[in-house]
């Protein structure tokens, strides 16, 4: 029974995690979906893909499917084409890193280019806030980079597994609001919304309704 109940969701929303080589996109992923840091982490291959349900009020539930690209140049002709299908996205620099920072505005230009016309609502993630004596990027410079931008800032930490309910969540509630205003609408064809999935229990007793008034008939 349990196990039906979680499966209930309202909505699946696709997600993508970019930003430069080893700014910690696998890591933060691991400890969001199976609650673990792994120090040695090999630079993900193409794509790699996670799922795990949110939920954002009481008996509400999300279902994410977050794909994970290679932040290696060489692999950039494969990330390409998880854009269009995603509703929403990680956009993740290492706080230690100057150079991943300035990366920010190529990534979103990356971004944009190819999943016009469509939008991709996207959360600027300061990554590695746990390394505060390495740091390279103030939080008040990456904050109103994401303001100009239109995008929440958040700094997280998946070695102290600190913020990384609060990205996903976050971003999760505003997608959902933005769907809930018909701002963003599940089309055909289209990955990176699809509505919810309906336990066998209810259908059956639709059926037993229905069946219900043939009988009358
Ligand atoms: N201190 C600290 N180190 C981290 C954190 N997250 C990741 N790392 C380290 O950063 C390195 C790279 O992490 P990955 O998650 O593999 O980086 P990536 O962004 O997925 O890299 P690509 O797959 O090549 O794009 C690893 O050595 C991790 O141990 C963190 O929150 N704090
Ligand atoms: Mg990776």
């Amino acid at each position: 029974m349990l196990d039906n109940m979680e499966a209930i969701w309202l909505y699946q929303f696709r997600l993508i995690v970019i930003g430069d080589s080893t700014v910690g996109k696998s890591c933060l992923i691991r400890r969001f979906t199976e609650g673990r840091f792994a120090q040695v982490s090999d630079p993900t291959v193409g794509v790699d893909f996670f799922s795990r349900l949110v939920e954002i009020e009481p008996g509400k539930r999300i279902k994410l499917q977050i794909w994970d690209t290679a932040g290696q140049e060489r692999f950039r002709s494969i990330t390409r084409a998880y854009y269009r299908n995603s509703v929403g996205g990680l956009l993740l620099f290492d706080i230690t890193n100057r150079r991943s920072f300035q990366n920010v505005h190529e990534w979103l230009e990356e971004a944009r280019s190819h999943v016009q016309p469509l939008q991709i609502v996207f959360v600027l993630v300061g990554h590695k806030c746990d390394l505060e004596a390495q740091r390279q990027v103030g939080r008040q410079e990456a904050e109103k980079l994401a303001g100009a931008y239109g995008m929440r800032y958040v700094e997280t930490s998946a070695r102290d597994a600190i913020n990384v309910e609060k990205a996903f969540t976050e971003l999760t509630r505003d997608i959902f609001e933005l769907v809930k205003r018909g701002d963003i609408t599940i089309q055909e064809g289209w990955e990176g919304v699809k509505s919810g999935f309906v336990p066998n229990v209810v259908h059956s007793s639709e059926e037993v309704m229905k069946s219900d008034r043939r009988c009358l008939c």
